[in-house]
């Protein structure tokens, strides 16, 4: 079903989970993010992401888990529970992990399985500029363009890889796929993130 959900619902969850966390109940990781809540939601309207869709994401996913349909509660137990990182509800098809680049080959080997079993359903990739830039990506993207699977990516530019700027990394303005066939596999935009990479800014990063 699609989604119903409105930036204000977004943006409400994460502070109430900035809130929890800032009273150190939660014993792990939690990355929040703001400020790409009407992107999020204009692609799961737009791609009409439903039930038979998988959503793979990485450790700042909470806002994909909303938009795929898990419920609000759901969501924020498992986050309480210290699974911020690593979201899972495959009863939802919501998948996550807070390894760089470790589910670009799953997304397209689900992809493949469900061309080749003739289900319906995609799969839709979603992780940050520079996890973009990694091998597996380019693989990923590569394989799903030229056999043409029912995967997309979508690249949430944040400009930042935790505290270090993509752009000096990258030593160019543009991400590699810009201007490349390899762009109808991938939906790109970018924002600023409200909130700092990992948890409040305070104590270490990671
Ligand atoms: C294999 C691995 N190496 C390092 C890290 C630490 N790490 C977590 S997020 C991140 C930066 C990723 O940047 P980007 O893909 O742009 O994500 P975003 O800024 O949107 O969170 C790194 C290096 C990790 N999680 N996994």
């Amino acid at each position: 079903m699609k989604t119903q959900l409105t930036k204000e619902d977004l943006v409400t969850f994460e502070q109430e989970i900035a809130d929890v966390f800032a009273t150190g109940a939660i014993r792990a990781p939690v990355h929040l993010r703001a400020g790409r809540e009407d992107q999020l939601i204009k692609i799961f309207r737009e791609e009409n992401i439903g039930d038979d869709d998988y959503i793979f994401g990485f450790w700042d996913a909470h806002e994909l888990a909303l938009l795929k349909g898990v419920p609000r509660e759901e969501v924020k137990q498992a986050i309480l529970d210290g699974k911020s990182i690593s979201l899972c509800f495959p009863k939802y098809k919501v998948l996550c992990s807070g390894i760089v680049g470790s589910l670009m080959g799953t997304a397209t080997g689900v992809a493949w399985a469900l061309k080749n079993q003739g289900k319906s359903g995609r799969a839709f990739l979603f992780c940050g500029e520079m996890s973009s830039e990694t091998g597996i990506f380019f693989e990923a993207v590569k394989y799903a363009y030229n056999f043409d699977l029912p995967v997309k990516f979508i690249v949430c530019d944040n400009g930042l890889s935790v505290m270090t700027k993509t752009r000096d990394v990258w030593g160019s303005e543009d991400p590699w796929f810009k201007a490349t066939k390899y762009e109808s596999k991938i939906i790109y935009f970018q924002y600023v993130n409200g909130y700092p990479h990992s948890g409040l800014g305070k104590l270490i990063k990671f």
